[in-house]
């Protein structure tokens, strides 16, 4: 694992020169979910396949970018699946972005996610990885090297709200809940970058990530393997909680398709089990 995190230090620091130089404008094709995909994410997409080409416990790669499972080394023990620019149309107008990686041992689902891992690219450069029985630890980039800052725990309570999804289209459980939640004094923090709004909540001590089901998206917008996974297992290790519409564990899941979505929720306990009550789900 110390090897694919290594490695995945390599690409962040290609990636934020990537972000940093290059043309930030379309290119002419689309992605899988039918997205017209930025010269950007071509190139970010481009820089983890090679990085990884050379790792032989990698078995296979599955990009947010590309249709279909990338074989890479047969002897290898994970599969990883990832996006390599999440948010990525927020690169022109200078907010942060950032890298996901869950990485896959045997069947692509849940419960065989062994390891996850971000990076953010803002101010600076930050990496955060997660391993079974261990708590998340965050990074700093200085001078091209990752330094340990801390391990990351949330409290049980936070004050931060991002709610994600067209409110237009918000159910009305779901608005009642939100709405719930700005009169209880929590503040609005949503940039529309799922890497830096989760990554808020989790170094602030808490509050709740939520993209629900909404009328013009039942399954929410978020991807299973690249995106929602991945999270879930960085706030469970960090003492949250991940669930989604059906108050289910996201790290239940079984994608049908790599790249099928889920609604989801992440955050601390207490605003996890108030969004439990407010959808009538078992706390
Ligand atoms: P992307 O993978 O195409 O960049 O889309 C994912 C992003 C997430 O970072 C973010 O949480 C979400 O889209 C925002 O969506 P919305 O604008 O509907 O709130
Ligand atoms: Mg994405």
């Amino acid at each position: 694992m110390l090897t694919i995190f290594e490695t995945i230090e390599k690409i962040a620091i290609k990636i934020d020169h990537a972000i940093k130089t290059e043309d930030l404008g379309y290119s002419d094709t689309e992605n899988t979910s039918g997205e017209d995909q930025l010269k950007l994410d071509v190139k970010s997409d481009y820089i983890v396949e090679e990085a990884f080409k050379n790792v032989s416990i990698v078995k296979a790669l599955v990009s947010e970018e590309k249709e279909g499972v990338l074989a890479l080394h047969d002897e290898g023990k994970y599969t990883i699946c990832y996006d390599p620019l999440d948010g990525s149309s927020l690169a022109d107008v200078n907010l942060s972005v950032g890298s996901i990686f869950g990485i896959y041992e045997g069947e692509l689902k849940a419960e065989n996610l062994v390891a996850s891992a971000y990076v953010v690219y803002g101010p600076r450069i930050e990496l955060v990885t997660a391993t079974r029985d261990a708590k998340p630890k965050h990074y700093r980039a200085q001078e091209g090297l990752f330094n340990f800052i801390s391990e990351i725990s949330l409290d049980e309570k936070g004050k931060l709200n991002a709610p994600g999804g067209t409110q237009q289209n918000w159910s009305k459980v779901h608005k009642t809940f939100v709405d719930g939640l700005f009169a209880e004094g929590y503040r609005l923090r949503y940039s529309g970058g799922m890497v830096p709004d989760l990554h808020q909540i989790l170094l602030k001590g808490g509050g709740i990530f939520s993209y629900p089901g909404t009328s013009d998206k039942p399954n929410g917008k978020l991807r299973q393997l690249f995106e929602v996974i991945p999270f879930a297992f960085m706030y469970e290790q960090a003492g949250g909680q991940a669930i989604s519409n059906e108050g289910v564990r996201l790290m239940e899941l079984i994608p049908a398709h790599p790249h099928d979505t889920s609604p989801c929720f992440f955050g601390s306990n207490y605003e996890i089990n108030k969004l439990k009550e407010a959808y009538g789900m078992k706390v």
